[in-house]
């Protein structure tokens, strides 16, 4: 719960917190006013009292009233949701990059030492720019861990779209940071183990199983090895799902659909997932199936 004497989680805060409050206060001031006139009306004009109608035909002065009235509204919202939103869109020059990624259904992010992630780590007190199209930025100013959530009604799994952010002290981001062993398996440990934290990390496990439950794409559970209808370029044919048609399910999703699925809701891993992170998958595909 937010209390007066925390810091503001980022320097935006403010901003955000006004244009909400804003139209939160609207919001309600529009429910108490309107629904006090509804019982009002519901009394005053019952039918007991006036069993008929009065027809009214037009009000000038009234739908000026409301025209003007409602556009300075709007106007207002958008003044305070604007006056929030600009100074996001104007990184400083010595923002840290992060490459943010969001699909549907699963956020990743690239650091510039190539180190990827399915959590956003932040060092406090430092400006941050997630690469887009338009550079957006913010400042962490409390070490603590906050959600993340998918702010696009962006489809099926929308609501399982969340992550973290984890604001770090200088000191524990830069070991995070520098710390690259953890994205390699370690020695001894199993290739499948390996090949089970490249999904996670790809958070391929929204839309696949692992126990044979259908969710939005097959589940993994017996793929590997297994003879299965697919839909290629219209037609239904019969593949064996070997190393090869692995491949192809990850880096051109479209090109065979199993049969009972959707085609276009799977972007192409291609330049995401390597080749030898292909061959670590297929490991942990063969593991399912002992
Ligand atoms: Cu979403």
């Amino acid at each position: 719960m937010y209390s007066a004497t925390q810091i503001d989680a980022s320097n935006f805060v403010e901003g955000v917190d006004r244009a909400f409050v804003i139209t939160l206060g609207f919001s309600f001031l529009f429910l108490i006013v309107l629904t006090f006139l509804m019982i009002l009306f519901i009394v005053k004009y019952r039918r007991s009292k006036h069993p008929k109608a009065v027809q009214i035909k037009g009000n000038t002065k009234l739908e000026i009233a409301w025209t003007v009235g409602a556009l300075v509204l709007v106007l207002v919202l958008f003044y305070y949701g604007w006056a929030g939103w600009k100074p996001m869109m104007n990184p400083p020059d010595d923002a840290m990059k992060i490459k943010a990624i969001a699909r549907m259904w699963q956020f990743q992010f690239v650091y510039d030492n190539g180190k990827v992630t399915d959590t956003l780590y932040v060092p406090v007190n430092q400006s941050v720019v997630p690469g887009m199209k338009k550079d957006m930025w913010f400042r962490a100013q409390r070490v603590d861990e906050f959600d993340l959530f998918c702010a696009e009604y962006c489809g099926l799994q929308h609501s399982y779209m969340y992550t973290g952010v984890n604001v770090l002290s200088e000191e524990d981001f830069d070991r995070w940071y520098n710390d690259t062993t953890a994205a390699k398996p370690a020695e001894g440990v199993p290739e499948w183990e390996g090949g089970l934290n490249v999904m996670r990390k790809n958070g391929c496990n929204v839309c696949h199983s692992s126990d044979g439950s259908k969710l939005v794409g097959p589940s993994y559970l017996g793929v590997f090895g297994s003879t299965r209808v697919v839909e290629t370029g219209g037609a239904d044919r019969e593949v064996v799902a070997d190393s090869t048609y692995i491949r192809t399910a990850i880096y051109d999703p479209d090109a065979d659909i199993v049969k009972g699925f959707n085609r276009g809701l799977m972007l192409s891993y291609e330049g995401l997932v390597t080749e030898e992170e292909i061959a670590l998958i297929i490991e942990y595909l063969k593991h399912l199936n002992q």
